[in-house]
């Protein structure tokens, strides 16, 4: 979500909202500019798949008591600052039913104070452990759930991680789909077992800041157009979504640009019909803020929540809310389609028990102010009144933090260096990105800035913290602990300071500790020129120049990389003098006791890269679009790479890239021995048939039109979003200018007869096709500790899949393990039938080719010493179909 609102967005023909003609653009080759988006109605009606049922009856219930405007009141947001959330949708007072809360972020609760700032995704994502995925999900969904907050605005998965300069790629995990998909499974567990609402963000191929919503610059008419064929959709961004799915994520954001030239919140190809009907989401999806931009067509294409419910930030119209109201009765928007909405809603309310819990006085927060007092509607002005009761809810979520941010640092160079013993008879520390932020953690909105230490990035997916561990006094305090010496130099520019210094630590046998960063975020804070996107990928504040001049004078210097992502690290990384080298990722608040859990091996590093660290930004393959190229018209962003990203791309292009996808050190050693591969029975894949039931409806509907009018006496709140009418006159209500004029919606719209299931779906349970889980293979691989610590290794199997459109190995399962010296342990992982599938466009089905399949077990991407034939087909295996 953002802040900034371009007035554009208001000024979009609703012609845009009109589904384009359709084509199909699902060949790799077929050209993908102006590629079109097929349209698929009606839009999906939930029916309590899997472990829904229940939720679903009670939903169900609960909607047949509704009217008419109190289900709008479920759909509609009440508009920016109107509530103390960055999203609220109505109350229903006749039935006690409070506002749903909404609050940002992936990592931690946006604006609120005594709250933890997590670890950023990329940090946890380098884990590469289940377990932590898991707890950081349910301790942040837990503090959320403390506040009041019914729906956590998070995990992020979209940016996936295309172009290494990505502005909210940090946000996410990984560029690797079953990394990513992993990490939001558990993610979502986590949340929602706490008690609250998770909301997978953001639907789909958002990849960059650039023109998400057609502005910078202002003269464009639509926001950019991810162009992207079916198997990429499938194979590689879908992809993590079907997991979120199966985890039973509550709530699904839209995103801001379009696919396919047409705007994700009103396409129906991928609410309806991927996100519904394929993978049969069973919970609601709610728009980006702002980036809803039709209502009758979002309606129809499956949106089931527009936030934050104005047409443009305070405007005071909305596309739903009174109009929603108008499109059920003027019969635009059936019945059924509204009460799927609210079921929806509902029903992930139920399915994470949000009335088993409530909290008093919720939310106890104002995303509006930190003052105790302060206005309840912000915006408008009202109802002065205590606003923050101030509630710590952080209880021991430090530790976790800590863990992550130790558990996901990883060692990229070390010539002995490390760890280092606390007997350095000098220690120095280097560079502003070891210190506080001279304005305080806090001191720059929404972290945007780049000063001191970088703990996350910036934009709507950051926190607050409520401390921040700098590095340089967790290393003063470690040093001082053993009665040593330490000096810093925190002015990354004091040449003669920094020289000298280094100088004499070089001379007495000491250690230079150089910090340096690289930051990005969200588009509508701009940062030293970087608008979101990063605009390179070298460090900031000259942090070349820094490294080279402490290795100039010392020959023992550990580098330590706080960064977003991949820096280009080629101009020192090899220079003898540079001992070690550390990615320390986007810790969050416990930074520095991190750094110093490593650097002092009190935590032996087990982290790999989730990402791969080029030579030169070129070997990516992949770049942001900077400059709009299809005139005033949406950019036309094509991604003509596929599947191939990061490591797939530099395993095709035969690019040596400096660090690999999956590389990590530790203090001691591993080797694997001994593969060996376990075929299951299973039956062969059933592609799904059959039909669903007719839409359901719930209650009916009043068509006299006074019944909606505004209450009597009723008191407006400014700029405020209500379900009800000024006028018995529906286009007088409405004010639509273009209102009835002559828009045909899709017949399909309409359907509300029972509608055929497609193969790749499931009539069991969310996720997809129920088949595509079974597991085909267990692959154990044996991985000795020979050195003398107790470490941690994270073992990586990959496949070949085999075909000549294959990458030549993708990552499909990995676990993290600890061993003690001279150990062997037994690393074991399972191969589903997805893993080993590709997306069959004609079949619009996941199918297992023919091609020789391979499975391989290593260290990373790159390091792959075991491998072995998965026998599929032949004798006891099963069939590839
Ligand atoms: C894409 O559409 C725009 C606007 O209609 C048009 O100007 C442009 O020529 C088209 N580009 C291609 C490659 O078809
Ligand atoms: C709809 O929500 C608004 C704002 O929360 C509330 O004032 C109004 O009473 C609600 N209307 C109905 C019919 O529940
Ligand atoms: C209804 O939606 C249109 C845009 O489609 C908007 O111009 C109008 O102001 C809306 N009406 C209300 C009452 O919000
Ligand atoms: C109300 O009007 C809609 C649209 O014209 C129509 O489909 C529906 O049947 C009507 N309902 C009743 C109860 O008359
Ligand atoms: C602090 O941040 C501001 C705003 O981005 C920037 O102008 C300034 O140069 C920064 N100062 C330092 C010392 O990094
Ligand atoms: C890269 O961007 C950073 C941040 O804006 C800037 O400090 C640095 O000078 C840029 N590097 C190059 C080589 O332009
Ligand atoms: C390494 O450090 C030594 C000082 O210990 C210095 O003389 C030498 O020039 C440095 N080498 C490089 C490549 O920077
Ligand atoms: C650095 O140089 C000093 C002095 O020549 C030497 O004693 C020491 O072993 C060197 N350290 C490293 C890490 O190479
Ligand atoms: C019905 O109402 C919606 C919402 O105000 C409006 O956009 C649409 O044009 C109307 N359609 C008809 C046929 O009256
Ligand atoms: C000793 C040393 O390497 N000093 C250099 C530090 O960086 C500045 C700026 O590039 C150079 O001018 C110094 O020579």
């Amino acid at each position: 979500m953002l802040l900034l609102h371009s007035a554009l967005l208001a000024a979009l023909p609703l012609a845009l909202a009109q589904t384009a003609p359709f084509a199909n653009t699902s060949t790799p080759d077929s050209p993908l500019t102006n590629a079109t988006s097929p349209p698929k109605y009606p839009s999906p009606w939930g029916s309590g798949l899997g472990d829904w049922a229940e939720a679903y009856q009670k939903a169900e219930a609960f909607v047949k008591q509704l009217t008419l405007l109190e289900k709008v009141n479920l759909t509609t947001g009440v508009g920016w600052e109107s509530e103390k959330c960055v999203g609220n949708a109505g109350n229903l007072p006749r039935l006690g039913f409070k506002s749903l809360c909404l609050q940002d972020s992936p990592l931690g609760i946006r604006f609120a104070d005594f709250a933890s700032a997590f670890s950023s995704g990329v940090t946890v994502a380098a884990t590469w452990d289940r377990k932590l995925f898991y707890q950081r999900g349910y301790d942040m969904g837990t503090e959320h759930k403390l506040k009041g907050i019914d729906v956590q605005l998070g995990p992020a998965i979209g940016p996936l991680g295309r172009t290494a300069a990505g502005g909210r790629n940090w946000e996410g995990f990984s560029p690797d789909p079953s990394l990513t998909g992993i990490a939001v499974y558990e993610t979502v567990k986590g949340i929602q077992d706490a008690g609250i609402i998770a909301c997978t963000k953001h639907y789909i191929a958002n990849e960059q800041e650039h023109f998400r919503q057609g502005s910078p610059p202002s003269y464009l008419t639509a926001a950019i157009s991810s162009n992207l064929d079916d198997v990429t959709m499938h194979e590689l961004y879908l992809w993590p979504f079907a997991d979120a799915v199966r985890a039973g994520t509550g709530a699904v954001m839209c995103s801001y640009n379009q696919v396919n030239n047409s705007y994700a919140c009103q396409n129906s190809y991928l609410q309806n019909y991927l996100l519904k009907n394929e993978l049969g989401f069973q919970g609601f999806i709610l728009s980006d803020w702002s980036a809803q931009h039709s209502g009758v067509s979002s309606a129809l294409a499956g949106l089931d929540m527009t936030m934050p419910g104005d047409v443009s930030f305070d405007s005071g119209t909305s596309y739903w809310g009174p109009n929603l109201t108008i499109a059920v009765l003027n019969g635009t928007v059936p019945q059924w389609r509204l009460d799927d909405m609210a079921v929806r809603i509902l029903a992930s309310w139920y399915y994470v028990d949000r009335p088993g819990n409530q909290v008093e006085n919720s939310p106890t927060f104002s995303s509006w102010t930190q003052d105790t007092f302060g206005f309840q509607h912000a915006y408008a002005e009202e109802r002065y009144t205590q606003v923050n009761y101030h509630v710590d809810v952080q209880r021991e979520h430090y530790l976790g933090i800590r863990e992550v941010a130790a558990k996901g640092t990883v060692l990229l160079k070390n010539t002995g260096a490390l760890p280092l013993t606390g007997k350095e008879k000098l220690t120095t520390v280097f560079g502003s990105d070891a210190a506080e932020n001279q304005y305080g953690p806090n001191g720059c909105a929404d972290r945007g800035c780049d000063n001191g230490t970088l703990a996350m990035g910036w934009g709507s997916g950051t926190a607050n913290f409520p401390y921040l561990i700098t590095p340089l006094e967790a290393i003063k305090a470690e040093v001082r602990s053993n009665r040593g010496n330490i000096e810093s130099v925190i002015d990354d520019y004091a040449y003669t300071q920094i020289a000298a210094l280094a100088r004499r630590a070089g001379d007495v046998d000491g250690v230079c500790l150089v910090f340096a960063n690289s930051d990005a975020g969200e588009g509508y804070i701009v940062v030293d020129g970087n608008e979101g996107d990063r605009n390179n990928l070298t460090l900031w504040h000259n942090g070349d120049t820094l490294i080279q001049n402490v290795t100039s004078q010392c020959n023992n210097t550990v580098v330590v990389l706080h960064t977003v992502g991949a820096v280009l690290v080629d101009e020192w990384y090899e220079n003898p003098n540079v001992t070690a080298i550390i990615w320390a990722g986007l810790p969050g608040q416990e930074s520095g006791n991190a750094i110093v859990d490593i650097l002092y091996g009190k935590e032996n590093p087990g982290g790999k890269t989730p990402f791969t660290w080029a030579a030169a930004r070129e070997d990516y393959g992949t770049e942001v679009l900077y400059e709009p190229n299809n005139g005033v018209n949406a950019p036309q962003d094509d991604f003509t790479e596929g599947i191939f990203i990061d490591y797939r791309h530099f395993d095709r292009a035969n690019i040596t890239p400096i660090y690999e996808f999956g590389f990590g050190l530790s203090y001691t050693t591993f080797e694997y021995s001994d593969i060996q591969v376990q075929a299951h029975p299973s039956k062969p894949y059933t592609p799904t048939s059959g039909r669903t039931s007719r839409a359901p409806t719930y209650g009916a509907i009043n068509n006299d039109t006074s019944a909606y009018l505004y209450p009597d006496n009723f008191t407006r709140i400014e700029a405020y979003i209500y379900p009800y009418l000024n006028f018995t006159s529906l286009s007088q209500s409405s004010g639509d200018p273009q209102y009835g004029i002559n828009y045909t919606f899709p017949a399909g719209g309409y359907d509300s007869s029972p509608q055929p299931l497609v193969p790749a779906g499931s009539k069991v349970s969310p996720g997809g096709n129920e088949a595509l889980y079974d597991v085909l293979f267990t692959v154990t691989a044996s991985v000795t500790n020979t050195g003398k610590v107790i470490g941690d290794e994270v073992a990586q199997l990959y496949v070949s899949l085999g075909g000549p459109n294959d990458p030549k190995v993708v990552l499909r399962n990995f676990d993290r393990l600890t061993i003690a010296p001279g150990e062997t342990a037994t690393f074991k992982a399972d191969l589903t039938r997805r893993d080993l599938s590709n997306w069959n466009t004609a079949a619009q089905d996941w199918l297992v080719s023919n091609y020789t399949k391979t499975a391989h077990v290593g260290s990373s991407s790159r390091k792959l010493p075991l491998s072995a034939p998965l026998n599929i087909g032949g004798g006891s295996s099963p069939s590839p179909y």
